[in-house]
């Protein structure tokens, strides 16, 4: 049995997806015979918690010089992170300020701060991304982030006075070096704050497909909470966030720095009345998916035999679980339309199903466009309106299997 990466304990994994590929490794045709697999299987640890793989890839194997998500191809992301930079410039800062951001990746959020001469320093392990940032100006490092790194920039820059992160820290098998790491780079009064999908949205709604290869961790405040009490740190406000099929944005300071806002006991007992403590939740969540799975390939095959067009809107690293666990293959949907060029012209990882440029779609548009990209469904669908007035079907599977009238 594996042993919680957090607190050792030996766990069980309560779902098996099955042999999964890289999420985000999209591929030509004559690397198919070498493409990597691994057991994609989820586990709850009753001791502290959290709730993480069981099986990990190594992180060279995900995030590289060819690394394929872009943040700023959401509008919307751009807009989320600039609000909340401006939140951190306007309350969060002190003399000489200094931000640090880890996963920064093409800058999306660190653009503002470096727009407003703000002292930052991006930290970002795909070298590509990352290149995309520093020609925006963004001083911007590619390495992976620990202890050891973290001594390093405070022996060259100082203390922080904030350490952001969002969809990173969740990435991160070896927590306890990130957030010792975090202690040693923090001002006196200094916050790190971060988001990743939240495990109460994802047990709500669901939504399997955030399970796979970089989501090593599935938080919720009881764990984090345990994993920062470790180091000296504690959880002073959590802020619910709708982005990305709703994430938790956390706020951390070192152990009684800050006062503790009424909210974080609030989401506790959320938490302990959803029953995120309990197995017996996680064994209803392998059924939901189940279920899930079901539904959706009975509709897909019955689309099928109506002789009706399917393709599928925006390549994630999400539908790379669906497709795979699901079994959707290339004779079920036509292609994936992804506005991102990297992408474009290779194939899904495993199911290996087309992936076109976003002209492909609007084209000649399919009958059903399978949604992918639900998380950023609002915006999509504001600015896909010609497909519904022509005739166009969405479906999507979040939070349940449904042909949007
Ligand atoms: O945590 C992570 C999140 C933040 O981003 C990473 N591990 C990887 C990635 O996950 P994802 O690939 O599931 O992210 P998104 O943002 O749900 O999907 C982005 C993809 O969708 C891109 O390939 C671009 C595409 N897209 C599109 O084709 N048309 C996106 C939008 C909004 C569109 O209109
Ligand atoms: N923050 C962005 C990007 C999220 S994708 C957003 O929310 O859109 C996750 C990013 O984290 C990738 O760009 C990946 O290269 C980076 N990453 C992965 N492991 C990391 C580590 N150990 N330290 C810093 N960044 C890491």
């Amino acid at each position: 049995m594996p042993n919680c990466l957090i607190c050792r304990t030996p766990i069980e994994p309560f779902i098996s997806f099955g042999k999964m590929p890289i999420a985000n490794g999209f591929l030509n045709p004559e690397e198919f015979p070498h493409e990597h697999f691994f057991d994609l299987q989820v586990g709850f640890c009753s001791q502290c918690k959290m709730v993480q793989l069981t099986e990990l890839v190594e992180q060279e194997k995900m995030f590289h010089g060819n690394y394929a998500f872009f943040s700023s191809t959401s509008s919307r992301m751009a807009e989320h992170f600039r609000r909340l930079a401006d939140t951190v410039k306007r309350e969060y800062l002190g003399p000489d300020p200094f931000v640090v951001e880890i996963g920064s990746n093409d800058g999306i959020m660190l653009q503002n701060f470096a727009q407003a001469g703000i002292r930052h320093l991006g930290i970002e392990p795909s070298a590509n991304v990352a290149e995309v940032a520093r020609q925006k100006g963004i001083r911007t490092i590619s390495e992976f982030f620990n202890e050891d790194l973290a001594r390093r920039i405070v022996a060259e820059y100082g203390q922080a006075d904030a350490f952001m992160g969002a969809n990173v820290v969740c990435h991160i098998p070896y927590l306890h070096s990130v957030v010792a790491g975090v202690k040693i780079l923090l001002k006196p009064k200094g916050l790190m704050i971060f988001e990743d999908p939240y495990l109460g949205d994802i047990v709500a709604k669901t939504s399997y497909d955030q399970v796979y290869d970089e989501h090593a961790f599935y938080f919720s405040v009881m764990s984090v909470s345990y994993l920062v009490a470790q180091h000296g740190l504690e959880i002073i406000d959590v802020q619910p966030q709708t982005v990305h099929g709703g994430s938790m944005r956390y706020f951390i300071g070192h152990k009684g720095a800050h006062p503790i806002k009424p909210m974080v006991a609030a989401q506790l007992a959320k938490e302990e009345a959803m029953g995120l403590q309990r197995p017996e939740t996680y064994v209803r969540l392998r059924e939901n998916i189940e279920r899930s799975r079901t539904d959706l390939m009975k509709l897909l095959r019955d689309i099928k035999q109506q002789g009706k067009r399917v393709a599928c809107y925006a390549a994630t690293s999400k539908s790379t679980t669906v497709t795979n666990y699901c079994g959707i293959t290339p004779d079920l949907v036509e292609f994936i339309s992804d506005t991102t060029p990297i992408k474009q012209g290779k194939y899904s990882p495993g199911a290996h199903i087309p992936v076109k440029p976003y002209e492909e779609f609007k084209k000649r548009y399919p009958d059903y466009a399978l949604l992918f990209g639900w998380n950023h469904g609002e915006e999509i669908m504001a600015k896909e309106q010609a497909f519904k007035a022509a005739g166009g079907k969405w479906i999507v599977y979040v939070p349940k299997v449904q042909v949007l009238e």
